[in-house]
């Protein structure tokens, strides 16, 4: 089998890749090690940049979005018992739509499947070969049938845990990392929001983040510590946790259901460097991973793409290598100014073992400078809203 780019991976960032492509006439196969329910039964991020949006219009898979997505002017930042907005709308002149990942990737399989672009799901063994030369190759399995197939380019869009990374030699990849000592447990119910808007609560019992979903589904997040267990966690022991952490006026309005998804995750920042070895490309989660706080990772999988695309579509129709020769700078250079600002969201917001009242203080000073100066406002609103490709 032939085609021109073998995409691993069928997250939001392989599937957002294929359809540009795809709709531009570049072949494209998208492989991956799980099915087409096991990817929609994940939840993860919920909030998307302007520049993500215009993606998926580009790729054209947003009318879905369009119809049910929320469009957030602001948010709040919770501490002392007070809530303080912070106005994006004003501050940017931008928004960012609430939408969330799962509902992002069926309308991209929709899409991808009306377009009648191949998908290759349960392909175990997933291997990318010979990828420092011009004639790359991608071999896989299927109920135990070995099959290859030739290309011009590899897209590692294959997450943190893929194979597209760890193929590439140790000595050929230099890899920045930083774990944080909690995780976040989040529930998912169908209730009302506490508000109309997302509130980021810094409480001295620790982080707590109320989103949402959509008018009618919640989506509520607590710092934890890494030693919790999910089953220790009833919804009562949840809400009432949450509850302690936020504001009077949010305690009050909160209102409780049972929960339907219940998780934990871990918080870590990771870059691995270049993105780009020879004719293998990595994108999104595969190449970074950044704590949810800032609401980043989706985000910068998305203007991954658009990097890679840009490089793509100029090498096939314009015979012009410069944008695929500079993907991975490009690309690097936003994605460091999302990690910094993910890890400085983090810092700010939750409770450290080691910090201590020093900690504290610290963090309710810039608190307090966040939300009484337009200068640092404006800054956090730019790169909350995302900054410019
Ligand atoms: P994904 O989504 O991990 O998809 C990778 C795909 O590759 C497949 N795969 C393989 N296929 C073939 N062979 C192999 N060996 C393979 N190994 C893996 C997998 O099955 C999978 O289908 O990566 P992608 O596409 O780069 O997308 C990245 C995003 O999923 C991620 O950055 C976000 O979810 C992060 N994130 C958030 N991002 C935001 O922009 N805004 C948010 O509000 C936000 N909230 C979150 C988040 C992530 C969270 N968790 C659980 C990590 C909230 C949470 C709690
Ligand atoms: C979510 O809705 O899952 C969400 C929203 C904002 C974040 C992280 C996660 O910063």
């Amino acid at each position: 089998m032939r085609t021109q780019v073998v995409i691993i991976g069928s997250g939001p960032s392989g599937l957002l890749l294929g359809q540009l492509l795809g709709n531009a006439g570049i072949d494209n196969i998208i492989l991956d090690r799980v099915g087409k329910a096991y990817i929609l039964g994940r939840v993860r991020a919920g909030v998307l940049e302007e520049g993500t949006v215009g993606l998926l219009e580009q790729a054209g898979a947003a009318a879905r979005m369009r119809e049910e997505g929320l469009l957030h002017d602001g948010f709040s930042l919770a501490f002392n018992e007070r809530d303080h907005r912070i106005d994006l709308h004003a501050l940017t002149k931008k928004r960012v739509m609430v939408y969330g990942q799962t509902e992002l990737t069926r309308d991209l399989m929709d899409q991808r499947e009306a377009a009648g672009y191949q998908t290759v799901y349960e392909a175990e063994d997933v291997t990318p070969c010979a990828f420092d030369g011009e004639r790359p190759f991608v071999t896989y399995r299927k109920e135990g049938v070995l099959h290859r197939i030739d290309c011009d380019f590899i897209a590692g869009c294959d997450g943190y845990h893929g194979i597209s990374r760890k193929s590439v030699p140790e000595r050929s990849v230099a890899t920045f990392e930083r774990t944080y000592p909690f995780g976040w447990l989040g529930i998912l119910a169908d209730v009302p929001p506490v508000g109309h808007e997302l509130v980021y609560a810094n409480h001295p019992r620790g982080f707590a983040l109320c989103s949402m979903r959509s008018a009618t589904r919640s989506r509520y997040y607590i710092q934890c510590s890494l030693e919790e267990k999910v089953q220790n966690w009833s919804d009562d022991r949840f809400y009432d946790e949450l509850r302690r952490r936020l504001p009077a006026a949010h305690a009050e309005a909160l209102i409780v259901g049972p929960s339907f998804e219940k998780s934990i995750a871990p918080l870590r920042s990771f870059v691995a460097e270049p993105m780009r070895f020879g004719t293998l490309f990595l994108v999104g989660d595969a190449a970074h991973i950044v704590p949810p706080t800032g609401a980043k990772g989706l985000n910068l999988a998305a203007s991954d793409v658009h990097y890679l695309f840009e490089g793509l579509r100029d090498h096939y129709l314009d015979r012009s290598e410069l944008a695929l020769a500079h993907y991975s700078d490009r690309a690097l250079k936003r994605v460091w100014k999302s990690v910094r600002f993910s890890w400085s969201m983090t810092m700010l917001m939750h409770r450290f073992p080691e910090g201590g009242e020093f900690g504290q203080k610290i963090q309710e000073a810039e608190l307090d400078y966040l939300t009484h100066s337009t200068a640092a406002a404006t800054s956090l609103a730019e790169n909350y809203v995302g900054l410019p490709y």
